[in-house]
């Protein structure tokens, strides 16, 4: 496929016609059932023809990887393992362009963002699991025996076997390469399914593996969509030891119950209604900085983004007024534009959604303060799926604006009074993925962390990652934590040796 990342794909062209992106299986590119078209979020016209792989497909994948485990990769210790995702984060950062095409392409985001976030972070995450299993401990314990003698445990790890990898479209390599890094570093195989929406990512990256010489059938590529489709007769496969999916709490519901039937292990990252407090004693110049960023990177499509802002009264309206000034002022460049600053959202399918809550919230008494609507171009962007980005304000924390996740550009700001009330009003949804807070007190900065119902809190910063942390959500927000040493633990067997040495 390599020739086919032609830079005019990023502003939403396919000049001579969509390239094929395929499977891969067992070391080779494969069609293996019917086509669909994924289309530019910029233009609106298509960019990529994407195999949909079949059932039989799927299954080659599973049999594939199960294969890979019995041949060489299976007999591979931590540190040569090590040295092969070292040799694929090598082989990421040589293909480094053709990343942010394929990136781009699928999703508009900003050519801006992709080379300084997205695919760094590919790289990355294959760096840093590297280091991470070639240096973790495991449990040792001696034990004193009823006869008095001794007795020595100790932990040894295994792979878990054959991994479904299932990601979605908001960050697309650096979500993948987050699960695929660790799983191989363990020593497992893997099937991965992308999103239907940002399937040219994860080619590349097959393309990678095989330069970088990871053994065929260690990763597998699966195109397609999850219900009926791929995705459901991977997490169904009863070849299939251990699931890890990112997306929607719903779709972590139906995996799960896919995954009951198997017992197999999940690991969940999923959605969020993500809180920001900003207190009275605030850096305002930060805060309002800060959550400009938190609220909007991605348009407002990461799952750790601020969707719901409580602010302490004596600076809310300062602080909602300078938001809504920056947010209004946000540019919409195309992605190749330096000065690009706001991107579209997916598909003209998730638009629609993410106007139905502009709409519902104002239904719901909302004064909306900038946004609330799409922009128009007057040239091909016109075909795509913008939207304004958007601050709204004057609801309670009942209203379905405060409680369902948009997935947007889109943020409500409110007032509160005490320290208990800010945390009582974060806290109430059924979410509990991340939240931000803005204070120059040092005692709250450690308060809110214990106060949070969040698996990840930040203090005046936002998405702050160190590959090393435990990185999950509570409620409905996920299952487990991934991260360092977190993500061996899923992603590996451990079993107690117990060896009596009287
Ligand atoms: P989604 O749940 O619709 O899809 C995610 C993936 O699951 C896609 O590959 C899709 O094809 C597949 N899928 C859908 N139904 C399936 C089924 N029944 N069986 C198997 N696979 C299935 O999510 P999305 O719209 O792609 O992504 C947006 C959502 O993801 C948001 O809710 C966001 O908060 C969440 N998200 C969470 C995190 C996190 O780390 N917690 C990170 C990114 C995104
Ligand atoms: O940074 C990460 O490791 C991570 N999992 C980010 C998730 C972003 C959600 O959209």
């Amino acid at each position: 496929m390599t020739g086919s990342w032609d830079p005019r794909l990023m502003a939403g062209r396919a000049p001579a016609g969509p390239p094929r992106l395929r499977n891969f299986v067992g070391g080779e590119f494969v069609d293996g059932g019917s086509r669909f078209t994924k289309v530019s979020p910029v233009t609106g016209e298509p960019v990529f023809e994407v195999a949909e792989a079949s059932r039989s497909t799927v299954d080659d994948a599973v049999a594939a990887a199960r294969a890979a485990l019995r041949g060489p990769w299976g007999r591979m210790g931590e540190r040569e393992r090590a040295e092969v995702l070292r040799r694929v984060a090598d082989e990421l950062e040589r293909r480094f362009d053709d990343l942010v095409t394929a990136e781009v392409a699928d999703t508009g985001k900003s050519i801006a963002q992709a080379r300084t976030l997205d695919i760094p972070r590919g790289a990355a995450n294959f760096r840093a699991f590297a280091e991470i299993v070639a240096t973790a401990p495991t449990e040792s314990f001696t034990t004193v025996t009823p006869t008095g003698g001794r007795a020595l445990n100790y932990a040894v790890r295994k792979p878990v076997g054959v991994v479904a990898v299932i990601v979605p479209w908001n960050l697309p390599l650096l979500l993948l390469t987050w699960k695929v890094a660790p799983a191989l570093a363990c020593g497992n195989a893997v099937v991965v399914k992308p999103s239907e929406e940002t399937p040219a990512s994860a080619t590349v990256l097959a393309e990678v593996m095989a330069a970088a010489g990871v053994p065929a059938g260690v990763f597998n590529l699966v195109h397609g969509f999850g219900p009926d489709s791929t995705g459901e007769f991977l997490t169904r496969h009863p070849g299939v030891d251990a699931i890890t999916f990112t997306g929607e709490s719903a779709t972590g519901g139906a995996i799960m119950r896919a995954a009951a039937d198997g017992v197999k292990a999940v690991s969940f990252e999923l959605g969020g209604k993500n809180a920001g407090l900003v207190f009275a004693d605030a850096d305002l110049d930060a805060a309002v900085a800060g959550s400009v960023r938190s609220s909007f990177t991605n348009g407002g499509q990461v799952c750790l983004c601020t969707e719901r802002l409580y602010v302490q009264r004596p600076v809310f309206e300062e602080f909602t007024a300078r938001l809504a000034k920056r947010a209004g002022e946000l540019a919409y460049g195309w992605p190749a534009d330096e000065a690009t600053a706001t991107m579209p959202l997916i598909s003209h399918q998730h638009r629609a959604k993410v106007l139905g809550h502009y709409d519902l919230a104002r239904a719901e008494g909302a004064e909306v303060l900038t946004g609330g609507g799409t922009p128009t171009f007057g040239d091909a962007r016109d075909g795509g799926s913008y939207v304004q980005p958007t601050v709204l304000t004057g609801l309670g924390p009942d209203a379905r604006t405060n409680r369902e996740e948009i997935f947007g550009p889109a943020v409500h700001v409110a007032p509160f009074d005490t320290e208990d009330e800010a945390y009582a009003l974060a806290n109430g949804t059924e979410y509990g993925l991340a939240a931000t807070v803005w204070t120059r007190d040092v005692g709250r900065a450690h308060r809110a962390g214990v106060r949070l119902d969040a698996g990840i809190v930040w203090v005046n910063t936002w998405f702050l990652r160190d590959l090393r942390t435990p990185f999950g959500g509570v409620k409905a927000s996920g299952i487990g934590r991934e991260g360092g040493v977190h993500s061996l633990n899923f992603y590996s067997e451990l079993t107690n040796v117990c060896v009596d040495l009287s």
